[in-house]
């Protein structure tokens, strides 16, 4: 039996006032045609389906259009659990009707642990696969009381409590060991020693949501997991897997891999894992040094052949003179290169960064965070500084967040 791990589609992103539409379709498309190339019967995504709550109509197009075509392949089988950027009620709001289709989604804890334990049955009805489905964990779904602690101890109770389920479901699923077939688990979360691009946009490395590996229960013959973009092997572990994205996600993750896992049973045990890796659908590029160097550079990546949509370009222009319409010169250079630049950054020395967009953006399109740089960069805060200035500010988010949903 063959199984195909994936995680963290984030369909509907919006990259800096771009939409990636063609390329998740390019990435979906390839997808289809890996699970039909490569005979794969069960297709595990470890969330992060969309990549906000409320994703765009031609996202959840493109998903259910994929689902639909999925249903003609050989995948008996569609697993998908809920990762922090999906709206659990909203993955699950069809949860029903795909069930009947043999569609699995899980978008947030059941009320009744054993519900997210999949039984996958073959066609002669016998269980062939036992899935833990885990979707992202949110402090309302782990059974610890986390009221009136502060600092380390709250962190220790709220480790303890993802531990802890990831206990029960592997106590839920041991009895199905004598079935002889695979036992996997999911999840999203930060597991202990996961690498990521520098600055992986949307994780916050250090993060309290987190696992170490061989706190996975031993029970489990694979673990699927996403929320980290860069596909890699948790802690030593051969089964203990990030899939990474489908596409990169941010500059920072253009040097990364992208691929999926297909991984092979011989009926009651894993026998081989193989990543896959994906093409690469349209490049993203960061190009920084001095106003000429950037210009030798940018003239240097346009020159090259390659494949795919035309690439998208990051310009970070280290200077300490002022360059009066930095962007429209830059805009001019490139006019005829077969590329696009979507920033132009200025780097001074301790000086503020200021970053200009191709359309300056109406307030609308920007989320609370995006503001918050501005604002502060507006005030000249230097990198260093302004990190840190983010990172409280995301800490104050996820408090805000999950005040709101425990109410
Ligand atoms: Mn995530």
């Amino acid at each position: 039996m063959k199984l195909l791990h994936t995680a963290d589609w984030h369909l509907g992103q919006r990259f800096l006032f771009n939409d990636r539409e063609e390329e998740h379709q390019l990435a979906l498309d390839w997808l289809l045609d890996t699970i039909k190339n490569e005979e794969v019967e069960i297709l595990i995504v470890a969330g992060d389906i969309f990549d906000i709550n409320n994703p765009p109509n031609y996202a959840r197009a493109q998903y259910y259009t994929f689902l639909t075509r999925l249903l003609q392949t050989n995948c008996r089988h569609i697993v998908i659990v809920g990762g922090n950027h999906d709206s659990p009620s909203m993955l699950n709001a069809p949860k029903a009707l795909l069930s009947a289709l043999n569609i699995h989604v899980v978008g947030a804890v059941a009320t009744n642990l054993s519900e997210d334990l999949l039984l996958l049955r073959n066609e002669a009805e016998e269980i062939e696969l036992v899935i833990a489905a885990v979707p992202f964990l949110r402090y309302r779904d782990l059974d610890v009381s986390i009221t009136g602690e502060g600092g380390h101890e709250r962190i220790a109770r709220i480790q303890a409590g993802l531990v802890k389920h990831y206990q029960k479901m592997a106590d839920l699923a041991a009895p199905y060991r004598s079935k002889n077939v695979p036992i996997i688990a999911t999840g999203h979360l930060y597991a202990t020693g996961a690498t990521a691009a520098e600055k992986q946009d949307n994780i916050y490395i250090g993060n309290i949501e987190n696992i170490s590996a061989e706190e996975f229960p031993a029970l489990f013959d694979y673990v699927a997991l996403g929320h980290i973009h860069r596909p890699q092997i948790i802690g030593g572990l051969n089964h203990i897997r990030y899939s990474g994205s489908i596409l990169p996600l941010s500059f920072t993750e253009t040097q990364d891999t992208k691929s999926v896992y297909l991984i092979e049973t011989n009926g009651s045990e894993i026998s081989t894992i193989n990543a896959k890796a994906l093409p690469v659908f349209r490049r993203l590029k960061t190009i920084a040094g001095s106003l000429q160097k950037v210009k030798e550079d940018l003239r240097r990546f346009a020159d090259k052949d390659r494949d795919g949509l035309r690439p998208w370009v990051e310009v970070i222009v280290e200077t300490d003179q002022v360059i009066p319409q930095l962007d429209q010169e830059l805009k001019a250079f490139t006019a005829d290169m077969g590329i696009d630049i979507l920033k132009v950054k200025l780097k001074r020395n301790y000086q503020p960064i200021a970053i200009q967009y191709e359309n300056s953006p109406d307030l609308n399109d920007l989320d609370a965070l995006e503001v918050f740089t501005k604002k502060c960069e507006s005030f000249g805060s230097p990198p260093d500084e302004l990190e840190e200035l983010l990172n409280t500010f995301k800490e104050l988010q996820n408090w805000m967040k999950e005040k709101e949903e425990e109410r």
